[in-house]
């Protein structure tokens, strides 16, 4: 996994975490074999200025006793992606392509419909999203890494919508194909950077992150979706006023996103992006913005205006960052409006304050809470979410 999380891949932190714990740490140099980085990462560390520390100590988080956090649900297997119906149901994708309901704080033993996926380590059912109308429809989304038929070969990153019914899902139909998918190779197993979140903004649009799947030749074209946050209609087509005419992206130049959420009073998208040799990036996201992949990582040294700077990055460290949120609740009036994001790499819940008016400014984030490696959502009870490799906690007073 190189770069850790890097990654995002999260689905190869995942993978690669769950695997081969003491290869996580593993650093990535772009264009070399994960081997061969392994193998000179001792004596390169020591000669590279710019080579990346190891992966952070996890960080002891601030103290706050009048916060009570339990286990919300468990024995779950990668629960990369969960949202919450309007009638208090929580949808959960886990990354080998189940989607699970949970019922009154109870997991449905089984789950409303399995994916056909690629069992790849940043691969799977990458992204999740309910219909904004899911009280009339009962439809939802997923974002999926579908494979050959009979094989695990990666086939395509697909977006698909279901309907749920009686707890099942049916109804598929497709929404956008052929999405780019990383390939695996001898040298790295994982099928890198496919990103794959979803979501829905204020403005009823689905957006669609995705990853450079290690093509950055392909990544700087505007036409192709490699590398960037797509705005598309809910049915796939390209909406009349996306600000590039007749494109389905948004902004441009990502690597490896996985996290996507929208800002509360300004509606527009943030997302976390996963550097080459750490610059883990959170993101505000404008349109027909150019995020820096593959030219640059992090904020950019050549004092232009061509790339649009991270809100916070992580410098050399590799955290990994994945889930981001915004709390939207009430019930702990100190994070309002708060943007959290989880990290692979330290399993931290982090809460970074953003600065008023544009929201495009902050510190340091702090460490709120802990295991927090796939996923954070604010629930409609106002309490924090966030998930690990098995499980769903609950943060509230
Ligand atoms: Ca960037």
């Amino acid at each position: 996994m190189a770069r850790a999380l890097g990654v995002l891949a999260l689905a190869a932190i995942i993978a690669a975490a769950a695997c081969s714990p003491g290869r996580s740490a593993s650093t990535e140099k772009p264009g070399r074999s994960a081997a061969a980085q392994r193998g000179a990462s001792a004596t390169e560390s020591s000669r590279d200025p710019d080579f990346p520390r190891a992966v952070p100590t996890p960080p002891t988080p601030v103290p706050r006793p009048q916060l009570h956090q339990e286990t919300y649900v468990e024995g779950l297997a990668m629960p990369v992606a969960f949202e919450f119906a309007p009638d208090g149901r929580m949808f959960v994708a886990e990354l080998d392509g189940r989607i699970r309901l949970v019922e009154g704080g109870a997991l449905r033993p089984e789950p409303i419909i399995t994916l056909p996926t690629t069992k790849g380590l940043e691969q799977g059912a990458l992204g999740l999203a309910l219909d904004p109308d899911f009280s009339r429809t009962h439809q939802f989304f997923v974002l999926y890494s579908e494979p050959r038929p009979g094989t695990n070969d990666p086939r395509r990153n697909r977006l698909v919508r279901l309907t749920e019914s009686g707890g099942r899902g049916v109804d598929q139909q497709v929404i956008l194909d052929n999405l780019p998918i990383g390939k695996p190779s001898p040298e790295n197993v994982n099928g890198d950077h496919n990103g794959g979140r979803i979501g829905f903004g204020p403005d009823g649009k689905l957006y669609v992150a995705m990853g450079d799947v290690a093509q950055r030749t392909a990544a700087l074209k505007l036409e192709n979706p490699h590398g960037k946050l797509l705005r598309l209609n809910p049915d796939g087509s390209i909406p009349a006023d996306n600000p590039f005419p007749g494109q389905a992206a948004y902004a441009t130049g990502f690597r490896s996103p996985f996290g996507l959420d929208f800002h509360p009073l300004t509606g527009l998208p943030y997302v976390t992006d996963n550097g080459p040799q750490g610059h883990d990036e959170v993101n505000r996201v404008v349109a027909r913005g150019n995020y820096g992949w593959p030219e640059v990582a992090g904020r950019s040294t050549k004092n232009d205006t061509v790339y649009v700077d991270p809100v916070w990055e992580s410098g050399l460290e590799r955290l990994g960052p994945t889930g981001l949120a915004f709390y939207t609740g009430s019930l702990m009036p100190e994070f309002q409006n708060d943007l959290f994001f989880c990290d692979w790499n330290t399993g931290s819940l982090w809460r970074l304050r953003l600065e008023p008016p544009d929201y495009g400014r902050s510190g340091n984030p702090e460490v709120v809470a802990q295991p927090c490696r796939l996923y954070v959502r604010t629930g409609p009870d106002g309490a924090l979410y966030f998930s690990d490799h098995h499980a769903i906690y609950r943060l509230a007073p």
